[in-house]
């Protein structure tokens, strides 16, 4: 990204989409024609992280996206196992929806030293869970229970813990291929109670989701899932919000 960070790219260009690679639902093959899909259909930034990662080609899979990415290359670990030195930043998140040490501070320590030696751009975000309406893979590799959805005072509570700690982002999260979004009330009303910017993702599969969220106050949707089911949604989603 030269001399300028993505922390000041993301506050350029926002709103926008933001895309999500999982290492372990992109086969190696594809990794260079999904890059520049998203890439030419707009995506401010490429976010690569898993729950879990099986893929034991993490490293190669980041220096592949980042050969063939015009957009900055975010890490968005779901672990301390998560770290590349092909990134351009990495969201150095704290779960904190969730009570389990572990993902609110314990991987975090474990990854200091490497994301140091690396010198990646460090943004440090509050991560926040919304329940969606299933079982999500991020709910049970964290051991955490979600927000209710129905409860936007508890969320407002956690996304002003986030900014009085520093934090830079909110990512509002209902889990990948959740079966509802975040509700765009809770969007709405947490962004009239905050004043760092919001990240809002899981489960958007639809164009009017989209627009909805970016309209309700979301700096930058997340869209993961969909590009691998359905790329002409995708595009026209993208193509919906130009
Ligand atoms: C997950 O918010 C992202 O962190 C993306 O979710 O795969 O449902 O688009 P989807």
């Amino acid at each position: 990204m030269g001399m300028k960070t993505v922390l000041s790219h993301l506050k350029e260009t926002k709103p926008g989409v933001l895309a999500l690679f999982d290492p372990d639902r992109i086969p190696k093959s594809r990794i260079k024609e999904q890059t520049r899909l998203v890439c030419e259909s707009g995506v401010k930034g490429i976010l690569i992280g898993s729950s879990i990662l099986l893929n034991p080609q993490f490293e190669s899979f980041v220096l592949e996206v980042k050969k063939n990415a015009s957009c900055p290359v975010i890490l968005f670990p779901g672990g301390s196992h998560q770290i590349s030195s092909h990134a351009d930043a990495i969201l150095f998140l704290s779960l904190l929806s969730g009570r389990n040490p572990q993902f609110l501070i314990g991987e975090q320590i474990k990854a200091v030293f490497l994301i140091k030696e690396y010198n990646i751009e460090v943004i440090p975000v509050g991560y926040i869970l919304i329940e969606s309406g299933s079982y999500t893979t991020v709910e049970y590799i964290s051991g955490t229970r979600p927000i209710p959805r129905n409860k936007p005072e508890i969320v407002i509570a956690h996304c002003l813990a986030a900014q009085y700690f520093g934090m830079k982002y909110i990512y509002l999260e209902a889990g990948s291929g959740a079966k509802n979004p975040v509700p765009k009330r809770v969007v709405q009303m947490v962004k009239k109670n905050i004043d760092i910017p919001l990240i809002v993702g899981g489960g958007i599969r639809r164009e009017q989701e989209a627009e909805e969220l970016l309209n309700a106050g979301a700096d930058f949707i997340v869209l993961g899932s969909i590009i691998e089911r359905s790329k002409k949604t995708f595009k026209n989603i993208m193509r919906s919000l130009r």
